[in-house]
């Protein structure tokens, strides 16, 4: 007979065990998009201590919608290899541009990287960061429904070694920061420049170029790079993305 107070502690036991492992990390990934999957994936694959949190109930970020809503995503030809890695099927569509199912990449991307050791937890909002000695230390988390009611309910806190702004257009973490700290950041104004319109070239050149430390501890990575650093949008081509995560993780392993 099934017990329905064993379902519950189960529940619990487990969840409560995978949130206490991530009070004190190596790498915290704010934002589950195409950047901060990829970027989840190799610290994981690395043998890092590292945690993924998104705000919504189904991570993925801008993937799902692809262009649109036209549920397709296209990568170039520099991705390839990233897209290889995480064994999805290659459709060529011309010279230089191969389609992906948007559905299908997202699963892909959310698969590999927990089963590399990737914790992700979804339906937790980032509202705030943990500032010690002059650097980015940690985040400050609640339930998304929290902020969505506007209850007034205190947070809760972990520590990370470093920190991944992986929130797309809104560059959410560094607004904090900048909001609440006013400090100056590793951008040419010393502020958050702004995105720039649309070129896609130039955007998805600019997706891997900005993904750098923006503050100590704290990189910034995807869409929330071109925000910070001014760089263009790109709309639905996603190379960018996939290598802008591969570079955040491959520098901050470096320096761990
Ligand atoms: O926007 P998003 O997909 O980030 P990205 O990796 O990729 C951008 C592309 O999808 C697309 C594009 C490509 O042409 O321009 O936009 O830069 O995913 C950002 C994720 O961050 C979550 C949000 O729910 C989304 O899934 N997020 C944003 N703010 C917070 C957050 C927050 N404060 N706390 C937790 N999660």
């Amino acid at each position: 007979m099934l017990n329905e107070i064993i379902i519950t502690k189960a529940i619990l036991d487990t969840y409560v065990a995978k949130l206490k492992e991530a009070l004190e990390l190596d790498v915290a990934i704010v934002g589950g998009g195409p950047s901060g999957l990829v970027a989840g994936y190799y610290l994981a694959k690395a043998g890092k201590r590292v945690a993924l949190f998104d705000k919504k109930l189904s991570i993925g970020g801008g993937i799902w919608g692809g262009g649109m809503m036209f549920n397709e995503i296209v990568v170039q030809d520099a991705a390839l290899p990233v897209i290889k890695e995480f064994g999805i099927g290659v459709k060529k569509y011309e010279e230089g541009y191969y389609t992906f199912g948007a559905i299908e990449t997202v699963a892909a991307l959310i698969y590999r990287a927990i089963e590399h050791g990737l914790k992700i937890f979804n339906l937790i909002t980032v509202e705030d960061i943990v500032f010690k000695d002059g650097r980015v230390s940690g985040l400050v988390v609640n339930w998304s429904p929290t902020e969505i009611t506007g209850l007034p309910v205190d947070p809760l806190t972990l520590h990370s070694h470093f920190t991944i702004d992986a929130t797309g257009h809104p560059a959410n973490v560094v607004s904090v920061l900048v909001r609440k700290m006013g400090v100056k950041l590793n951008t040419e104004t010393g502020g958050i420049i702004g995105e720039k319109s649309m070129d896609a070239e130039l955007g998805e050149m600019h997706t891997v170029n900005n993904t750098k430390e923006v503050f100590p501890g704290l990189y910034v990575s995807g869409m929330a790079a071109n925000t910070v650093y001014g760089g263009y949008r790109m709309g639905p081509i996603f190379g960018g993305m996939l290598l802008s995560g591969k570079k955040a993780a491959e520098e901050i392993n470096e320096r761990l």
